[in-house]
């Protein structure tokens, strides 16, 4: 694996699932293939599992790391070509990359949509040119349309608490006061299409994700009935894609807030969120706190997601 950017780089999942089991069960067992390899992380947005979780997993294999921070303590960057550089950005990104390309052997890089023009998140643009002029493998730590990291550490878990061999998943959206990616629902809803589980999307009207990530699985509008059956409940909020009101947060229904009443609908589902969450927006204090809720060993499957990823780009250097 060169770089890491969607489910299409590891495929076929039943191979990629076998790779992180081996890592989970043995975590220690490659210390010498990092050992004298760098990671850097760069982090253009805040973050508490994803900076933790790949810091361990490059630890797990005998890396060294390095976190940086952009906007905290580094030059503010232009990204766009072009500019006239007489305000407040210092230095531009196309230098600042092949200099960060320098000190280390791979990259990771969390870099969010924008959420003010459509297709400048969803072309990649940061994320691109990491992988343009950096001269390294490049894994995204969450971009502008996906965080494949949390997916797969998504589907580890679902593979380790399912109860039937193919659950039915249903990713609900829920309410939230600030505008949110569409990053963590198109990864998500991308990898379970990648597996044969069935999907269901639940939003309001105007929620509609992009056709590329949503692919065969079944919208459904109204919030009851599409709790029916379910075997896993994975909540998130997002703001909107439609291009009209890109970016937008156009409604706050909490009747679309994960509870006891509607979980009670399911085939007693475990319930997810890739985390932070808010509580009482999203969920319930009664079903994040239940024992069907498994938000904290999904968190800790990051580990076992990054490290699989991190030693597959290990073995190409
Ligand atoms: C981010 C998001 O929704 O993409 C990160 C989630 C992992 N969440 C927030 O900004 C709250
Ligand atoms: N789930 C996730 O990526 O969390 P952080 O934003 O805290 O890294």
């Amino acid at each position: 694996m060169k770089n890491f950017l969607s489910v299409k780089d590891v495929l076929p999942l039943k191979t990629a699932l076998d790779l992180a089991k081996e890592v989970k069960a043995n975590p220690y067992a490659d210390q010498q293939l990092g050992k004298n390899k760098t990671l850097l992380m760069v982090f253009f947005n805040a973050s508490l599992r994803t900076r933790l979780s790949t810091q361990k997993a490059a630890m797990n294999l005998g890396m060294n790391v390095i976190v940086l921070d952009i906007n905290q303590g580094a030059w503010k960057l232009e990204t766009e070509r072009g500019v006239i550089m007489d305000g407040d950005k210092s230095e531009h990104i196309l230098e600042a990359i092949p200099v960060m390309g320098s000190y280390c052997d791979m990259i990771g890089v969390r870099a969010f949509a924008g959420l003010k023009d459509r297709a400048y998140d969803y072309n990649e643009v940061i994320l691109n040119q990491f992988i343009e002029y950096s001269g390294k493998p490049v894994f995204s730590m969450e971009a502008a349309t996906r965080h494949p990291l949390q997916s797969f550490a998504d589907l580890i878990t679902i593979e380790e608490y399912k109860k039937t061999a193919k659950p039915k998943v249903l990713m609900t959206w829920a309410p939230h006061p600030n505008a949110l990616p569409q990053a963590v629902p198109n990864s998500f809803a991308e990898w379970i299409n990648a597996t044969d589980y069935e999907l269901v999307i639940a939003h309001p009207e105007g929620y509609e994700l992009d056709p590329q990530f949503v692919q065969n699985a079944k919208v459904e509008y109204d919030v009851e009935k599409a709790y029916q059956g379910a075997d896993f409940v994975y909540a998130k909020n997002w703001s909107v894609y439609a291009e009209k009101n890109y970016g937008q947060v156009i409604n706050k229904d909490r009747k679309w807030t994960v509870d006891t009443r509607k979980m009670a609908m399911t085939n007693n589902a475990y319930f997810m969120h890739c985390l932070p969450v808010r509580r009482n927006m999203i969920v319930t204090d009664d079903v994040i706190e239940a024992p069907t809720s498994i938000v904290i060993p999904e968190a800790a499957n990051r580990v076992v997601s990054a490290q699989m990823v991190i030693r597959e780009i290990l073995r190409t250097l």
